[in-house]
């Protein structure tokens, strides 16, 4: 059998360096799209890609740019397509609407009209978010359960899912979204709230730091493992028909469990640091997320294979020592 070309948009990000790792372990060829500077500063910008650099082919162009991803289109032409690029913290999307919407959005519809246009037969995969949900009338959120966005980037993601249903429909395209539930891993952006307790455990344990200035506490998030969601994501540009999929692991915890564990782990207790600053608030929350991923199971068989404490052990492990290493 030919060997099947992907190309990964967000390659640099957390789930881009997962999904290259698990592509090229079965036989892809895989291309990723970075912005140009990312070239310019490969240590520090395509760090999470360092064990794999030399077998990736990275193209720069930027999801503002419909000329600029159709010029990489054309010259990859791929077989399936990972549409990960975003700005995806959420915190952000309120402090800048405008760019969020224009990446989100703009960049989703510029890559499947340029799809459409090139590589019609092309799969395309959807990254969507259990934001999507928001204020939930229900839990456990499922494939059924009505969108009700609370920030700009929960909006942009409803409005990308949207147009990739839109483009499956009328044009008759494979494309598929999954509904996924946070997902964390020692890869994860700094500012995200599970990596910020983690590292901050980890620079507190050195006595580098004495506190640790969080929002909302009572958050509570379905958390699970980036190298388990990126299979999922596979998975689903592999089934007989396009479809949508909530990956999840079916469990809820508040921001203060992650914090009791996280600093427990270390031989800590979280009450002695854990300060709250308002300033760490969102203008709209989004309060209880816990996904059924039951439609998954029953079609492809994914599952989750590390759940809440494991996570927590695994990124708090993972810091002390880095830090140590610092
Ligand atoms: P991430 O670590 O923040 O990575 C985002 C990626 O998007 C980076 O590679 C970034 O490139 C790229 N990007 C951002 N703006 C861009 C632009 N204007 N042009 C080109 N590239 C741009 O995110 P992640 O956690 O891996 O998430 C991957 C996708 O899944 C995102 O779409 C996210 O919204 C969605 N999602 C994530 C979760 C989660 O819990 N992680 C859950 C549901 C959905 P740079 O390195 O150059 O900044
Ligand atoms: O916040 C609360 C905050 O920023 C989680 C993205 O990957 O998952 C992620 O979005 C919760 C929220 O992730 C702080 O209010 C308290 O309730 O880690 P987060 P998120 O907003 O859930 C979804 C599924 C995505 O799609 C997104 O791309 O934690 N929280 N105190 C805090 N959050 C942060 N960041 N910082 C705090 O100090």
């Amino acid at each position: 059998m030919a060997t099947k070309r992907a190309l990964i948009t967000g390659i640099t990000g957390q789930d881009g360096s997962y999904l290259a790792e698990h592509l090229l372990s079965l036989g892809y060829e895989v291309h990723g799209i970075v912005r140009r500077v990312a070239l310019e500063d490969p240590s520090n910008r395509l760090n999470r890609l360092s064990g794999i650099l030399d077998q990736l082919h990275l193209h720069s162009a930027s999801l503002e740019s419909f000329p600029s991803l159709y010029g990489v289109l054309s010259e990859v032409r791929p077989d399936e397509l990972y549409h990960l690029a975003a700005q995806s913290f959420v915190s952000y999307s309120f402090e800048d609407s405008f760019s969020t919407f224009h990446t989100n959005i703009d960049g989703t519809h510029y890559l499947l009209e340029a799809v459409r246009k090139l590589v019609p037969e092309c799969r395309f995969y959807f990254a969507g978010s259990s934001e999507m949900f928001g204020h939930a009338p229900e839990v456990p959120q499922s494939e059924q359960t009505r969108f009700y966005p609370r920030s700009p980037y929960g909006i942009s993601k409803v409005t990308g899912f949207d147009l990739s249903r839109n483009y499956r429909e009328s044009y008759d395209m494979y494309v598929a979204s999954g509904i996924l539930f946070n997902h964390e891993s020692p890869r994860r952006g700094f500012e995200f709230v599970t990596r910020k307790i983690t590292s901050h455990v980890a620079r507190i344990k050195r006595g580098e730091l004495t506190k640790l200035p969080l929002g909302n506490l009572e958050a509570k998030r379905d958390w699970g493992f980036a190298g388990d969601y990126v299979k999922a994501m596979h998975l689903m540009l592999q089934q007989e028909k396009p479809d949508d999929f909530v990956i999840a692991t079916g469990e809820t915890h508040t921001v203060r469990e992650f914090c009791e564990l996280a600093f427990a782990e270390a031989g800590l207790n979280y009450e002695d640091y854990v300060v709250v600053d308002p300033r760490f608030y969102r203008p709209a929350e989004v309060h209880v997320l816990m996904g059924d991923a039951s439609k998954a199971k029953q079609q492809f068989g994914w599952e989750p294979t590390v759940l809440f404490p494991e996570l927590v052990k695994m990124m708090v492990q993972h810091d002390l020592e880095l830090f140590q290493a610092k």
